[in-house]
């Protein structure tokens, strides 16, 4: 192993491999489960082994969970805040080494990598100020001396099932809201990333210690689907809240409906910018590119659709082919490549199998893909970005491949260009580079995208996190992060509280005895 992450590793304090689960700073597991190996898919090296916890561990998280939510609850929103306050500090503290673990176990550039922990210091920051702003409204009653009003109260367990691609900020996100909502948390993490989980898991676990938290108030299980299974299916989780693919919400999404249960998903995007020929060519460049091939493709945020005007077609495609060809595809911990390895060898026969697809439909590939070899690229996850010319209508341009596969479309108008861009089933995130006014807000309009998220002359991934993060149609209609996406992990009280000497009803009904 890699020396300098062993001494990150430490720094983490992620040492306690031999266990399946965390109830704040406790660990245990049954011993003789299966292990659950990371590698890194930089250097394709065993980082660690951790044991998947089995339903009897399960049960004994939710216990844990149950009871310290009788206690987080009763203490006063500020007060949990300033706790969520603490946590940012300390992530704070272990930006370096957080976001250096989060690079080599999953694979995106330091550069990414660091900003995934700042922004769960900014989602810190933001759950400190909403800890004083959990408002509710107040009515005025048709009765004569009643008061109405609704207060919202915290929902229970919060069950965080999140994805290998952003491992730690998604989590963040929920939690932090989650608890200053007053709730306690249960995360399952991707069981590709979990060694970053467990970094998490004790750095939150050393804040709630020092300020004499229950345990149990944040929860770690580490396992593969069965577990994600248990709590999707479990009653006694009151809200999941799912990042992943379409298939997984789909799934996820009828489990937890089926016992009425509530769930937040966060699923596919197939994310367009559409190109005008009133666009700054330059500027789109950058945006363009960093959501094509940032995290490799496998942002839910990636951009994997170009639309872009016939009369700056040819110019905007050279300027693609050329900035392709100035990529750094390599170690993303050397922060000379724009680009590091997809996740797995699974991703890469993903990705394979797609650009297939696309020749056998017609696609023209302008910059080629392919598979890296070599030294520098022994653990075989790296792929070559590549560029094709394809239709819209191509079944593979309709499916969100999670790799650096760009598409281009050509349009001539914008009606057609916004026709286009909603044309798929997912609906997260969506962009356009134009300097004029009334291209921008027509896109931006009713008759415009019809995504989550819509941009103008910015790409479509990195959201900042105060805005309401979510998609529409497949992408499954959660919202998460910044705005009133806090509601989601409330309950809403409606109060009506009557101060008169008489008890009149409502719409004027009479009912003497
Ligand atoms: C995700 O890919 O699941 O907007 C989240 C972005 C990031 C979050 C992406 N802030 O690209």
């Amino acid at each position: 192993m890699n020396t300098d992450i062993q001494s990150i590793l430490n720094k983490l304090g992620v040492k306690a491999i031999n266990a399946a689960f965390s109830t704040g700073s406790v660990w245990g597991g049954e011993l003789n489960s299966e292990r659950l190996e990371s590698f890194s898919p930089v250097d394709g090296k065993l980082i660690a082994a951790t044991k998947v916890a089995s339903a009897s561990d399960y049960d004994h998280v939710i216990a844990k969970a149950q009871a310290a939510f009788t206690e987080w609850r009763t203490i006063p929103a500020p007060k949990r805040g300033d706790i969520v306050r603490q946590f940012g500090d300390a992530l704070r503290e272990n930006k370096d080494a957080l976001g250096t673990l989060v690079s080599y176990e999953m694979g995106k550039s330091l550069q990414e990598g660091f900003g995934e922990v700042q922004e769960m210091i900014d989602i810190c920051d933001f759950a400190v100020g909403l800890s004083r702003q959990l408002y509710g409204l107040t009515m005025h009653s048709e009765r004569p001396n009643h008061r109405m009003y609704e207060q919202w109260h915290p929902l229970g367990i919060v069950g965080i099932i999140s994805a290998f691609n952003f491992p730690v900020a998604v989590w963040a996100w929920n939690t932090a809201l989650a608890l200053v909502c007053g709730n306690v948390c249960i995360w399952k993490p991707s069981e590709k990333t979990p060694l970053t989980a467990i970094a998490c898991q004790h750095i939150i676990a050393t804040v709630f210690k020092a300020n004499d938290v229950a345990e149990g108030v944040c929860n770690l299980i580490l396992g593969d689907r069965t577990v994600g299974e248990l709590m999707t299916n479990d009653s006694r989780v009151a809200l999941i809240s799912a990042t992943g693919s379409t298939r997984m919400g789909k799934a996820v999404g009828a489990a937890v409906g089926a016992r009425l249960g509530k769930s937040l998903l966060e699923l596919g995007g197939n994310n367009a910018i559409i190109i005008s020929e009133h666009a700054d060519l330059d500027m789109s460049l950058i945006g363009a590119v960093f959501g094509a091939v940032g995290t490799a493709g496998q942002r839910c945020t990636s951009t994997r659709r170009l639309i872009i005007h016939e009369n700056v077609y040819d110019a905007f495609t050279a300027k693609l082919v050329k900035a392709y060809g100035q990529l750094g595809i390599g170690d993303p911990l050397d922060q000379n490549n724009h680009v590091g390895p997809l996740i797995d060898q699974d991703a890469v026969a993903a990705y394979l199998d797609s650009i297939e697809k696309c020749k056998a439909e017609g696609g023209n590939f302008v910059v080629e893909g392919g598979v890296l070899s070599g030294d520098e690229y022994s653990s075989g996850c790296y792929v070559k970005p590549c560029i094709a010319e394809v239709k819209n209508e191509f079944a593979i341009v309709q499916h969100e491949t999670f790799a650096p596969i760009l598409y281009l479309i050509k349009y001539k108008t914008l009606e057609e260009a916004i026709a286009l861009q909603n044309g798929v089933p997912q609906g997260l995130s969506s962009a356009i580079m134009t300097l004029n006014l009334r291209e921008a807000e027509h896109f931006l309009s009713v008759k415009g995208s019809d995504c989550g998220i819509a941009n103008v002359n910015i790409g479509t991934s990195g959201a900042e996190i105060g805005g309401a993060f979510g998609g529409e149609k497949e992408t499954g209609g959660g919202r998460e992060s910044g705005s009133d996406a806090w509601r989601a992990y409330m309950r809403r009280q409606t109060n009506t509280i009557n101060y008169s000497n008489t008890l009149p009803l409502a719409q004027g009904i009479k009912f003497d005895l």
